[in-house]
């Protein structure tokens, strides 16, 4: 055995050496990193707690790659619970073990645990970032990842002066995990939050916040290239500038057709970065961030994150006392600002649509209640718990194994592949008046099975079951297109000649219209077990998620890698 480990490390000893001069050959690299998982004390909003951190940094250290590059990422786990990280659209070619989401690619990293993440950029430029993906944990620990072109290779637009990550956050003041769990106890809404928080600070227009605004300083006359993240948990945000209008050039690490607007939407799990001239009077202007709440009567964190843009006025520090100037944002349930902007995100010239489709499917995305289990109490409506389903399912995680491990195993009994391709039960989607006998979902592991190759059209169909809602899809592994979206229940006769088959923007995350649909495309070109899911972390905690489970293809490069051997254990 001894020298059978000898021989096997040599061997690997001997083919990192090959990989690294076939890697040095074409101009990438090989990107190492530490990542400690940690408890770190912190003071926000005058109150002193201790969150997870990574390297007890926040937000955690900024990862940045060209596109090609191999980045190794050695997590050690020394808090005090399960964790995973996720590279938040990296597409992962054959590498799904390196994907993160709990039970799902892998089973946690434990207490004392650490795991290896080794994946390969190919193909990818732009922002894109890194989170956890276990329980609420992403609250804290959540990071940005660039990615810059290839050597010798360039931005489609003028080289910026400087290059700005913001990431945009949602604080509580206690412990997140406790509010989840709290909130899955009694079947009740979880607490909204305290505060939102762009680079980790809230900004001054809290109270007891103001030494923790986040400053950028700049200079007059530069173009620089804001990189938006939108890592809140449950809130969509408008984010505005004030004075100054914004250059979009890319959004989920695709880029753009330029276009120019004095406001961004950003749901949780997209990106936006945009070019912004500093061409104002030398001053101070604050970044403003607050929700975009898309459902009535939904309960919601109505505060305000600020940073401040500060021009380098060429005077002695301490510089520019003026308070700052405060740009417009829409109101807070401003649909109409959400569609305008969304509509202006395109691909910059014309792209080859995938088709034709081999597979067409129809999901509905929305809430539900379950009802209160016998001689209990429930926080939800008239005594339920709150729930929420793709095609009626409301999706369970395992708990003894990953997906991924039970497939690659054949470990029979942790899923079914009988997700149902549409809904088990048609009904006036969006109506006003959705019959309450319709909103008690199915629970179950349920995943969809999609040939390698096939030629993938989705519509998500939003539902109006407990309240209609802007839900931010997000897929793992893959990119899609959006072909067309819309308010009200998607109707083919009519809709499909709105497909934009010229220049769609290509993402991975779309936010589907309250009480609308959006329709997506993609080819089935990665092997594994991927996860499609609510990035408002409260949707997916009731179950609103699904897996597609994607088959190995006939020709070389075409299979899912063997495990790496530290993939933890359940
Ligand atoms: C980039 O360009 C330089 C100068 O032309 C050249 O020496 C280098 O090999 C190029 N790198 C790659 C990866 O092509
Ligand atoms: C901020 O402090 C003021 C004065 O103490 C108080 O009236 C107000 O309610 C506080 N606002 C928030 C959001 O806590
Ligand atoms: C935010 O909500 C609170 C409580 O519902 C309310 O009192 C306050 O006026 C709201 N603030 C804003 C700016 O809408
Ligand atoms: C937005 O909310 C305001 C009051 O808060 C309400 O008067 C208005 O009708 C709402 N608009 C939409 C589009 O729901
Ligand atoms: C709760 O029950 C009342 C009375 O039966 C009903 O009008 C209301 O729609 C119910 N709420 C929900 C969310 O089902
Ligand atoms: C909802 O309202 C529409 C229009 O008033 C009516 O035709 C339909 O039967 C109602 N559906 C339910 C489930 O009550
Ligand atoms: C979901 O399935 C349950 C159980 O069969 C059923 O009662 C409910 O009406 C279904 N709802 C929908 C939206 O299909
Ligand atoms: C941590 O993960 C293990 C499986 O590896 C699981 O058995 C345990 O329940 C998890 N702990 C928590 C608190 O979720
Ligand atoms: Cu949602």
């Amino acid at each position: 055995m001894e020298s059978f480990n000898r021989i096997s490390s040599l061997l690997l000893v001997f083919l990192l050496a090959i990989n690294s001069l076939l890697v040095y050959r074409i101009g990438a690299e090989v990107q190492h990193h530490d990542f400690v998982v940690q408890e770190t004390p912190v003071k926000r909003l005058c109150k002193a707690h201790n969150i997870i951190t990574v390297n007890g940094q926040f937000p955690g250290p900024t990862i940045e790659v060209k596109n090609g590059d191999t980045i190794v990422i050695n997590v050690v786990n020394q808090a005090r619970y399960n964790v995973t990280l996720h590279w938040h659209g990296v597409r992962q070619l054959r590498t799904a073990w390196a994907d993160g989401p709990e039970f799902v690619t892998q089973c946690p990293i434990k207490p004392g645990g650490s795991y290896r993440y080794r994946f390969t950029i190919q193909g990818q430029e732009g922002t894109l970032w890194w989170h956890a993906h276990s329980s609420w944990l992403r609250a804290t620990v959540y990071g940005a990842l660039i990615i810059r072109p290839k050597e010798n290779t360039s931005y489609p637009f003028a080289k910026p002066k400087r290059e700005i990550p913001l990431i945009l956050g949602e604080w509580w003041d206690r412990n997140p995990v406790d509010v989840v769990r709290k909130a899955t106890r009694t079947g009740g809404a979880p607490d909204v939050s305290n505060a939102f928080t762009i680079n980790g600070q809230p900004g001054d227009l809290y109270n007891c916040s103001s030494k923790d605004t986040t400053v950028i300083p700049v200079k007059a006359g530069e173009t620089n290239l804001l990189r938006f993240i939108n890592a809140a948990l449950n809130t969509e945000l408008f984010v505005a500038i004030a004075n100054h209008k914004m250059t979009v050039v890319a959004a989920d690490a695709s880029y753009t057709k330029p276009f120019t607007t004095s406001v961004l939407m950003l749901a949780p799990g997209q990106t936006t970065d945009v070019l912004v001239t500093m061409d104002q009077p030398l001053s101070r202007y604050y970044i403003a961030a607050r929700a975009y709440a898309s459902a009535e009567g939904v309960a919601f964190d109505n505060t305000t994150a600020a940073a401040i843009l500060e021009y380098d006025c060429g005077c002695a520090k301490p510089g520019p006392a003026a308070q700052p100037i405060f740009p417009a944002l829409p109101a807070y349930n401003d649909t109409a600002a959400v569609s305008a902007f969304t509509a202006g995100i395109k691909s910059p010239s014309s792209v080859e649509v995938p088709g034709p489709v081999d597979e067409n499917l129809f999901f509905t995305v929305g809430l539900g209640l379950f009802d209160c289990p016998e001689g209990k109490t429930c926080r939800g409506p008239n005594n339920t718990r709150f729930a929420a389903s793709m095609n009626n399912v409301s999706f369970v995680f395992p708990g003894t194994t990953s997906l991924l491990q039970a497939h690659y195993q054949r470990v029979p009994g942790v899923f079914t592949t009988d997700f149902p391709a549409v809904p088990p039960v048609p009904f006036d989607y969006t109506a006003k008046n959705v019959s309450s006998s319709l909103s008690q979902p199915v629970a179950g592991t349920k995943l969809y099975k999609l040939k390698y190759g096939a030629v993938v059209q989705l519509v998500l169909q939003g539902t109006n079951i407990v309240a209609g809602e802007n839900h931010p899809i997000h897929i793992h592994g893959y990119n899609f297109y959006i072909l067309a979206e819309g308010f009200g229940n998607f109707n083919p006769a009519r809709d499909n000649a709105k497909f934009n088959l010229v220049d769609p923007p290509e993402r991975n995350t779309v936010g589907v219209p309250a009480n609308g649909w959006a329709v997506i495309r993609f080819v089935a070109d990665n092997p594994g077990i991927w996860l499609m899911h609510c990035h408002l972390d409260v949707h997916i905690t009731w179950g609103l998620a699904m897996a597609f489970l994607v088959e190995n293809g006939g020709a070389e490069l075409q299979s899912l890698e063997a495990p790496p051997p530290d993939l933890p254990t359940c």
